[in-house]
């Protein structure tokens, strides 16, 4: 369970970290299973349901930028989504009744892995109400050179900012960065195993890893069951079976937060890195791959 103290942060600053979120067990388990998922971007030349791959990767020299959707194609995420102790820890933020948004596992291998762009998850996903949340559970120790994600307190009571450009959907704003005070910006470091918990209105990015060390961060994404997306639901079964606490429900609560809908599409799909190839202005420097 989280405390009062750290509801009260969470809140307040629209981010939080708590240490030790898995034991060292729990990580060694964790990160075998993804070493045997990644071996098999040795048989891939190209994205594909699984796979989000680097600029550069061959076959004979993997480079894996994001797994996609664990939860979908893989049994451990499956349960891990559902993990008693996670939930249990965000229905302090969100309620009883929690719904699985998504999930993604961000690589950041050492030396290239990419950076992500300033954003607002809201901008991806609105819903009815801005109950929805998203967890992150470090692989690796992550200090400040491997590219921690970084996060301007108190940005998700803020406003939602433009993530368009040319017209379409980026997934990345571009337009306001002289309005924001990046001097702000908290890094969410910590020991593998800790597990940061962010607002989906919360301003945040994270750099290029530069450094010798991977910095794997596996993020599951949650909306109290009666935020519903405003994209709509296009699967109600499948919709319903990402419940992973309580129940579900078919009364939607309104509240109003700013919204922009993320259409049309970015034009590049597949992944948050490919959709930000749209932002014209890029915050992050990338340093070529070796
Ligand atoms: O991996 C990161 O540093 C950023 C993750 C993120 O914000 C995303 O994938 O939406």
């Amino acid at each position: 369970m989280l405390t009062a103290e750290q509801v009260d942060f969470y809140n307040e600053n629209g981010y939080l970290m708590v240490p030790d979120a898995l034991s060292p067990k729990e990580v060694a388990e964790l990160r075998q299973t993804v070493d045997e998922i990644v071996a098999g971007a040795s048989k891939v030349t190209t994205h594909t349901d699984i796979y989000d791959l680097e600029d550069g990767h061959t076959a004979a020299a993997p480079r894996v930028r994001r797994i996609k959707t664990p939860h979908r194609h893989f049994d451990y995420f499956k349960r891990l989504v559902r993990n008693p102790r996670l939930t249990a820890m965000l229905a302090a933020l969100l309620g009883p009744n929690l719904r699985l948004h998504g999930s993604k596992l961000n690589m950041k291998s050492a030396g290239y892995g990419a950076p992500v762009e300033w954003h607002q998850d809201w901008a991806f996903y609105p819903h009815t109400n801005d109950d929805v949340l998203a967890t992150g559970i470090l692989l690796d120790d992550c200090d400040i050179e491997n590219g921690p994600m970084l996060m301007i307190p108190g940005s998700h009571r803020g406003p939602l900012y433009d993530h368009h450009s040319d017209g379409a959907f980026c997934g990345a704003i571009t337009g306001e960065l002289n309005q924001i005070d990046f001097g702000k910006a908290v890094p969410l470091t910590g020991k593998a195993g800790s597990m940061s918990i962010h607002h989906a209105r919360t301003l945040h990015g994270s750099a290029q890893n530069t450094s010798t060390k991977p910095r794997r961060l596996l993020l599951f994404e949650y909306a109290a069951a009666d935020a519903w997306p405003l994209m709509g639901v296009p699967d109600f079964a499948e919709f319903n079976s990402r419940i992973v606490l309580g129940e579900p429900t078919v009364q939607p609560r309104v509240r109003p937060a700013p919204v922009r809908i993320p259409l049309p599409p970015a034009s590049s799909q597949g992944s948050i890195y490919e959709n930000q190839r749209g932002a014209k202005v890029r915050y992050f420097g990338v340093k070529a791959a070796e």
